[in-house]
């Protein structure tokens, strides 16, 4: 069975200990494991980078090897052409998932380069956005597969 991709992008490694009012108190390590959860059998790759290049590598990966692709670009939302290229590389369902609701904040928060291929957008659920968004994920491949 073909892994889900759950990608997580610049500075969510510090999930849990700053900004606690706008991002929460669970740690990465935390939502790894609630994904893995969500995701019953089937298998999850779950990556951080602070790196733009390394986040396009596992798109790339993931074009090869994987399922679907869950993404918290983080600030590369907003910046990275780059990013929205490789993700329109991808055939299988990709949701855009963004632990604060991201249209309540100001405007440089706005306007995302990745909702343009994502197939969903969950923002503001806090850290149980990660558990709905690969729930929802894997109700979208199950509908995938019975289409043919
Ligand atoms: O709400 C989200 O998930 C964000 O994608 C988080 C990004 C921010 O740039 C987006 O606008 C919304 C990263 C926020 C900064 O990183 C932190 C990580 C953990 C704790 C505090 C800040």
């Amino acid at each position: 069975m073909k892994p889900l991709y759950i990608l997580n992008g610049p500075n969510l490694n510090r999930l849990g200990k700053r900004e606690p009012h706008i991002y929460g108190t669970t740690t990465l390590a935390e939502v790894e494991e609630m994904c893995r959860q969500a995701a019953g059998q089937r298998p999850v790759v779950f990556h951080q980078t602070n790196s733009e290049e390394q986040l396009i590598n596992w798109v790339h990966e993931a074009i090869d090897e994987g399922a679907g692709i869950v993404i918290n670009p983080a600030a590369f939302t907003f910046t990275s052409l780059a990013l929205l290229d490789a993700l329109k590389m991808f055939e299988g369902p990709v949701i855009e998932l963004h632990i604060s609701n991201i249209h309540k904040r100001e405007q440089i928060y706005h306007r995302s380069y990745v909702s343009m291929r994502a197939d969903a957008v969950i923002a503001g659920l806090g850290a149980r956005g990660y558990a709905v968004a690969t729930a929802a994920i894997l109700d979208i491949l199950d509908e995938r597969a019975s289409e043919g």
